[in-house]
């Protein structure tokens, strides 16, 4: 795996590749540019009292030669434009994503199965083949980018906007909301990781399951440890998590928080801002605001026992 990219300056799908040509030529053409009118500039400041060569030479530099240029730029961008992937949302693959406050809600429906799964702030694709976005808000003005993948989208509330996305290669790259939405604006990342397609079936077929509550006897073999993250089902029960968050096959219909029926199988929580491990759950359920200050999760407070029964549970949702 290539290590986490969030530049347009490594494009790795076709859209970003035609995007960065297109700035690097801008980037060229306005090079020259600047570089001749610092001539004329020069020229024209030297130039010995009388020749009036040099007034010719501003009016044709600064006139007629950036006409032409513009215009054909213009032509080149607009062509340019038109070769950008169309939405299409008749794809094997259709995500709906959806921005909060702030954090990213991914929304997978297999077309030719039916199947749906959930999952936050991790948007996995297959290599080489395009899938449609249908992205929307569920509050404010948020907007898609993924750098190295293609363009932003503004995501209005209540429309929905499509973006047909095609990763090239199996990587991971890095998404960020690209409007401001906020003060945890900044603390809005996406992973996005493309992977081989039979990878990528298998992973939604596993995603799309609900949470096995025999998974915490396979992770712990010993006993004491799973008695433990049965414990934790019960806290998360009783302490109201369910209020916000679904995890399939123990409460569902929470959906103002991610959904959490496969935690563990991401590589952060709290969309980018820490790394999914049991020590960061604990931090994050005691005291959300200390790690994302302004985060729409209510601090709790559990004994340290519950606290860590809760996460060692959440660790087990593979
Ligand atoms: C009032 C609704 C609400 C309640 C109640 C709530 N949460 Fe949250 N939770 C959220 C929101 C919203 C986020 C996303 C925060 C962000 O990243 O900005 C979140 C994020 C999380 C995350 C990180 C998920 C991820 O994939 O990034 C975990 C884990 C979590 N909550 C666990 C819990 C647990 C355990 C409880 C019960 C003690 C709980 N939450 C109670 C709303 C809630
Ligand atoms: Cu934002």
């Amino acid at each position: 795996m290539t290590p986490v990219l969030q530049s347009v300056l490594s494009p790795a799908g076709p859209d970003a590749v035609l995007l960065s040509r297109f700035s690097w030529l801008l980037f060229a053409v306005g090079a020259v540019i600047f570089l001749l009118v610092v001539l004329l500039v020069l020229a024209s400041a030297f130039r010995k009292r009388g020749r009036s060569w040099s007034r010719r030479l501003v009016v044709g530099g600064g006139l007629f030669l950036p006409l032409p240029l513009l215009a054909a730029l213009m032509g080149w961008s607009g062509w340019q434009a038109s070769l950008l992937t169309w939405p299409f949302s008749g794809t094997r693959i259709q995500v709906t994503v959806t921005a909060h406050m702030w954090w990213w809600e991914v929304r997978y429906r297999n077309t030719s199965t039916g199947r749906e799964a959930v999952l936050a702030n991790e948007l996995r694709l297959p290599a080489g083949e395009r899938v449609y976005l249908a992205l929307a808000s569920a509050d404010v003005l948020h907007a898609f980018w993924v750098p190295a993948l293609a363009g932003k989208v503004d995501m209005v509330p209540g429309r929905v906007h499509g973006l047909t996305l095609r990763a090239g290669a199996p990587g991971r790259y890095r998404g960020q909301c690209a409007e401001y939405c906020g003060i945890q604006h900044a603390a809005m990342a996406l992973d996005v990781v493309a992977v081989p397609s039979h990878e990528f079936d298998a992973w939604l077929e596993h995603q799309a399951t609900p949470a096995e509550l025999g998974a915490a006897a396979r992770v712990f073999a010993d006993a004491g440890r799973y008695d433990i993250a049965r414990r934790g089902s019960e806290v998360f029960l009783a302490a109201r998590c369910n209020a916000c968050h679904a995890v399939r096959g123990v409460s569902e219909g929470g959906t103002l928080g991610p959904d959490l029926t496969h935690i563990a199988s991401r590589s952060h929580i709290a969309a980018g801002g820490l790394p999914m491990n049991r020590a960061a759950l604990m931090g994050w359920i005691a005291n959300p605001q200390a790690a994302k200050p302004g985060a729409r999760m209510p601090a709790s407070s559990l004994p340290p026992g519950e606290l860590q029964a809760l996460a060692s549970w959440l660790e087990t949702l593979e």
